[in-house]
């Protein structure tokens, strides 16, 4: 009887799944299949999506921009130069829907339920059509997103450059580069003790040939910036973990990094993304000020900049503008994953960023940076499972360009209306005294801070004003 149910149950899957490849085509729907014989079909793969444009905030068309309009100088620059927009191509092109508890619920018209190189170049090309359909020029990879992995690094290798060609070829006669490419260093389960962390040398060794592969061909498609995210660069419990060695293997392996990258000429920035937890359950990288000090503690300080992803900030207990300001008072701020959590689910999301007053927080700590080239805007971001219209990929791009768009503005109007950084200088006036001066400088001990001590007698202490700057903030809003 057992195995009878058991039988049953194959029976079952395997008609699910006949079902599910039934309807999955090799082209776009309205085609209706007649390209399923080409491997590399070449056509258009969003035929009824027009070129996206601005519109203006009155526009009621889900495809046109509200609030982002490229070529419009906002403090002296343009739109498009503060943002250096970019694509995820694993969220958009590999997100499939599915979670923890169900299945895949996005069954985009181009794929055919297989994961060969063909396919991959397929979805290559769906990703410049894509890009130049939203008028943006970069996009970010990890290796094993754009091409299948192989039984061996030499397959691997060999997947990877005929993809990587097709993409050198399609870029040409365009702006379109990666914002940065990465390796992925957490889904083999040769990855599950982490990679440079790993217990095992032999994982660390073929974690260094996976990235140093993935460094030569962002270079070689003129990347501007090389990510490493630690996804499994942590422990899940210290009792089995000899914390020390693994980050001082962490940094031996950063240290490789940089030299490989000048060994090849490779001029991009190297950022580190943190995240404090997810998939592992301490990860090395917690948050902006713990990447701040390992960098500090091993030498590393000057080779790297830092990748804040807002979803991980808010993980790691902060908000984005904690962890931007953190980095850019440390001269780290590298780049952006932009994105948001959602306040009740608690783990991350990566849904696109909508809330226009995150939006304004994150482009006042950017303005301050003065912009973050040769960084720019990732959106590290996935739709919803239940959002599965082609349209909707467009949609929510469109949506989380303009929601910072609209950051920007708010942003660059506050400060051109000035009231808050007077609300703050005057909150600080008084270290504009001597004293204040003297402290500044470090000419102040504390037995002369005894004495002035009492020489004030008991301060006095002035109002912190916050419900005044939230009310400046809202109306900038
Ligand atoms: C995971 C995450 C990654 C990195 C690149 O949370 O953000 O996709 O951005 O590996
Ligand atoms: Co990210």
């Amino acid at each position: 009887m057992k195995k009878f149910c058991f039988f049953m149950i194959l029976v079952c899957l395997s008609l699910a799944s006949f079902l599910v490849s039934a309807e999955s085509q090799t082209c776009p729907a309205d085609l209706e299949g007649k390209c399923s014989d080409s491997d590399d079909w070449q056509g258009e793969f969003f035929p009824g999506i027009p070129q996206i444009k601005y519109e203006g905030p009155s526009s009621k068309n889900p495809l046109a921009y509200r609030w982002y309009n490229a070529e419009e100088e906002i403090l002296g620059r343009k739109m498009k130069d503060w943002f250096r927009f970019s694509v995820a191509f694993w969220h958009t092109f590999r997100g499939t829907g599915g979670d923890p508890f169900g299945a895949a619920t996005k069954y985009w018209p181009w794929e055919d339920g297989t994961n060969s190189v063909s396919m991959a170049k397929r979805r290559m090309r769906a990703n410049f059509e894509f890009l130049k359909k939203l008028g943006v020029d970069w996009w970010c990879f990890h290796d094993r997103d754009i091409a299948p992995d192989g039984n061996t690094l030499e397959e691997s290798n060999k997947n990877l450059d005929e993809v990587i060609e097709l993409a050198k070829e399609l870029q040409k006669g365009s702006k379109i580069r990666p914002l940065w490419g990465t390796a992925q260093l957490f889904l083999h389960p040769r990855y599950m003790h982490g990679g440079a962390t790993s217990s095992e040398v032999g994982v660390y060794a073929y974690a260094a040939a996976q990235v140093k592969k993935a460094m030569e061909v962002t270079h070689y498609l003129g990347g501007e910036n090389y990510v490493f995210w630690g996804g499994r660069e942590g422990y899940q419990t210290l009792l089995n973990t000899d914390m020390e060695r693994e980050l001082d293997h962490m940094a031996r392996f950063f240290e490789a990094a940089v030299a490989y990258k000048k060994k090849i000429g490779f001029n991009g920035t190297l950022l580190i993304e943190p995240k404090p937890q997810e998939p592992t359950k301490h990860q090395y990288d917690w948050d902006a000020a713990t990447a701040a000090n390992f960098l500090r503690k091993y030498g590393l300080f000057d080779e790297f900049k830092l990748n804040i992803e807002c979803n991980h900030a808010t993980l790691s207990g902060h908000t984005c503008h904690h962890e931007l300001e953190t980095a850019r008072i440390n001269g780290l701020l590298g780049n952006i994953d932009a994105n948001t959590g959602d306040a009740q689910t608690g783990w991350d999301t990566d849904q696109f960023l909508t809330d226009v007053g995150e939006a304004t927080m994150v482009m006042m700590s950017v303005i301050k940076n003065g912009g973050i080239a040769p960084g720019g805007f990732n959106f590290d971001a996935k739709l919803r499972r239940e959002s599965t219209d082609v349209e909707d990929l467009f949609i929510a791009h469109i949506s989380g360009m303009d929601t910072v768009a609209r950051g920007l503005r708010n942003a660059a109007k506050m400060l051109e209306d000035g009231r808050l950084s007077e609300l703050v200088g005057k909150r600080y006036s008084s270290w504009n005294s001597e004293l204040g001066k003297q402290i500044e400088e470090g000419k102040a001990d504390f037995e002369y801070l005894e004495k002035k001590a009492k020489e004030f007698g008991e301060p006095k202490v002035a109002s912190a004003k916050q419900e005044l700057a939230e009310m400046i903030f809202q109306s900038a809003m």
